[in-house]
Order: C-alpha cells, then structure tokens, then sequence
C-alpha cells in the first residue's frame, strides 16, 4: 500500500535535455499512477536559489539545496526528479550519501558537447565561446561525468539521440522493477 518515495538525479551538459526528459519522465510517471515531482536547476534559481551564482560554491550551495528538497519530497512518498547539470561529483555523491540506500538513482545524460552545442536552445554557448559569458560548463568551467550512476543515456549507434518518451520509458522501467 502506498508509494515509496525516491529521487531521480539527472546529471548533464547544458542542452543535454535534462528539462525536457525530466517533463517526460514525469508524465510516464503519472501515467503509470506514481506520483512524482519535478526540481528543475534553471526554475529553482529563479525562486529558492536565487541567492546562488555560477561560482564553484554557489553550484556546490545549488546541488546541496536542491538534494536536500529532494529528500524531503521522497520522505513525503513522492518520485522526486531533480534536473540540475550538477557538475561536481562530490556534492552529487553527497546528495546520494543523505538517502536511504537504493532512493538515489542517478541518471547520466550523456551527451556530447559538440550536439548539445550544436543545439544551443538559448544561444548560452555562442555567448560562452565569445567570452560573453564566463565560467560555462563545458566551456571554460568543469564537468565531472558520474563513475557509477544506475542508467546512462546516451547516443544510438547511428548517431541519433534517443527520443525523450524512449528516454522516460527506459528511466521509468528501472523505477518499476
Ligand atoms: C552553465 C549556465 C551558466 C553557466 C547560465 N554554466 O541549459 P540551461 O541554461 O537552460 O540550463 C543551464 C542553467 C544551469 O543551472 P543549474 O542549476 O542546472 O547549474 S548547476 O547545477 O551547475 O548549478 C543554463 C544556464 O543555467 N546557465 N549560466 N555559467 N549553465
């Protein structure tokens, strides 16, 4: 009776597709009758993280937040989807080391810099590449790929993202096992 909470940490480049596979893992969620909740990086920094910059700590203070809400959702019996490129693997070890074993599943997006910046959905990386922007992730900043997360997504042989639906069915199968 009743659901077990969890959170699913999406990890990635910016343009990976972590909003848009966290939106659609959502509704396959609700389709499958769980109840699920979505903390999307770029959304919380407009409200509860505001404060936050782009800064190394400011990113670590953005993950440590972000895992901690997370936590109390899953307390509450709800699959928490966190969408946050999260770049270093520390505060992403630490987000898991709070959960109860086995709620932390993380998830690599793993999608080559050269597409995601090739699909550059706000322009963000042209503005990096002309050093309008400084500090971007890929760019001139880090990012640290996870060494052991439960579901990596990556391209299909011929070179093709998999689709956000294929993407949300195959995270949402491992949820129901
Ligand atoms: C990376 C940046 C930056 C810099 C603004 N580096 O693709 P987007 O636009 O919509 O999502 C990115 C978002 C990153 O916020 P997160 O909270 O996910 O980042 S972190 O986990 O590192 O704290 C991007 C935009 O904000 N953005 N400046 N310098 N992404």
């Amino acid at each position: 009776l009743g659901q077990r909470g969890c959170v699913v940490w999406i990890t990635g480049l910016s343009g990976s597709g972590k909003s848009t596979l966290a939106c659609a893992l959502s509704r396959e969620l609700h389709y499958r009758g769980y109840l699920t909740y979505v903390l999307d990086g770029d959304n919380i920094r407009h409200g509860l993280n505001r404060d936050l910059s782009f800064k190394e700590q400011d990113r670590a203070e953005n993950i440590r937040r972000i895992g901690e809400v997370a936590k109390l959702f899953s307390d509450a019996g709800v699959i928490c989807i966190a969408s946050l490129i999260s770049p270093y693997r520390k505060e992403r070890d630490a987000c898991r080391a709070i959960m109860p074993d086995s709620t932390f599943i993380e998830v690599f997006l793993d999608i080559p810099l050269e597409i995601c910046e090739a699909r550059d959905p706000k322009g963000l990386y042209k503005l990096a590449r002309a050093g309008k922007i400084k500090g971007f992730t890929g760019i001139d900043d880090p990012y640290e790929p996870p060494l052991n997360p439960e579901i990596v997504i990556q391209q299909q042989k011929g070179g093709n993202c998999p689709t956000p639906k294929a993407m949300a069915k195959e995270v949402a199968s491992y949820l129901d096992n």
